[in-house]
């Protein structure tokens, strides 16, 4: 009867994870979208990942920031009052860098931090409050990528979109420079970007950041099953899947997996779904891109961006660049 079939057929209200999953894990091969990383353990997974030894991203760019935070503000100001907003912010513990230089150049900050994960920004903003008085944190907690808006801008004012922690790296190349045009687009000439970017480097550097000795990044990974148990009620054991990290030179990126160890069936009583995984196949959870020298400042150009300069460090495996819109 159509009354049945209509109730039968008629599409659940899905949750985007519900959905992401159900798409991700039905196509071949398999794979899930990096940012379900980010439920609360896996913001804490990554703080800690961040601390490791191995992660030589984020003191990386500390270190850069740290020395050059002073040029960049004034670089990225000009003579303007610098209102600051920031994608995927995290914790912005290397935001505090930024924003203390514009402090002390201008006395007070505006500061937009946007986010999927808001106990992430609860944390950035007691952190912010706390080390630094006159900044005015406002959060927003949402998917940058689903579409952009700022308020206004005050006369004398222009807007600085930091991008930075390499989290453009999750994106492919095409994805990440139409990105940076939507970004482009909420901008006016003059306001600024600044990217944060992973660079080439060797393959065992790139391979021990994404597979510590710890198994933080393991457990980060697998933390992904574990919010599937939890959020679409999922049976999976997190264990009967290996972690895998690899460098995919012809693309440039790292990647990780989750490979299952063994002939295994998973099902999700939220989805009603049920996968069956094969010895030894893979879901691909994530790719981290690396970029080559210039390359940032070519997809900058192109996204309608003057890159204004760029800062290194003396091994050349982080940059951080600066762009004003034209
Ligand atoms: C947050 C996307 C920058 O790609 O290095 C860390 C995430 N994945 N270890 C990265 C991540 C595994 C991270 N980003």
């Amino acid at each position: 009867m159509a009354a049945a079939n209509s109730l039968t057929f008629c599409p659940q209200v899905e949750s985007p994870a519900g959905a992401a999953v159900r798409e991700g894990l039905s196509s071949r091969p398999r794979s899930l979208p990096a940012w379900l990383f980010y439920d609360d353990a896996g913001s804490r997974l990554f703080e800690r990942i961040t601390e490791l030894p191995e992660y030589y991203l984020t003191r990386t760019e500390r270190a850069i920031l740290a020395a050059h935070a002073g040029t960049i503000i004034a670089k990225a100001a000009g003579n303007a009052h610098l209102r600051i907003a920031e994608l995927g912010a995290g914790s912005a513990s290397k935001t505090c860098l930024l924003l203390a230089a514009a402090m002390e150049r201008q006395g007070a900050v505006h500061y937009e931090p946007i986010d999927v994960s808001a106990s992430a920004l609860r944390e950035a903003r007691q952190r912010i409050e706390a080390e630094i008085a006159g900044v005015t944190v406002a959060p927003r907690t949402m998917d940058y990528t689903n579409g952009l808006v700022f308020k206004a801008l005050r006369p004398g004012e222009r807007r600085l979109v930091l991008y930075i922690g390499s989290s453009m790296g999750n994106f492919e190349p095409d994805e990440a420079l139409s990105l940076l045009q939507r970004v482009r687009a909420t901008l006016r000439p003059g306001d600024a970007i600044l990217l944060g970017v992973d660079l080439i480097k060797d393959r065992e550097v790139l391979l021990e950041a994404y597979d510590d000795a710890a198994g933080v990044t393991a457990a980060f990974n697998r933390n992904l099953l574990l919010r599937l148990n939890r959020e679409l009620g999922a049976d999976f054991n997190p264990l009967a899947f290996a972690h895998r990290a690899l460098w995919n030179r012809s693309h440039s990126r790292v990647e990780m997996h989750l490979e299952s160890r063994r002939v295994q069936r998973v099902h999700f009583s939220g989805l009603d779904l049920t996968v069956d995984f094969a010895a030894g196949e893979t879901i691909h959870t994530e790719n981290s891109y690396k970029y080559a020298p210039g390359q940032t400042e070519m997809m900058l150009a192109r996204a309608g961006f003057d890159p204004t300069a760029t800062w290194t460090d003396e091994k050349n495996w982080f940059a951080v660049c600066l762009g004003h819109a034209r």
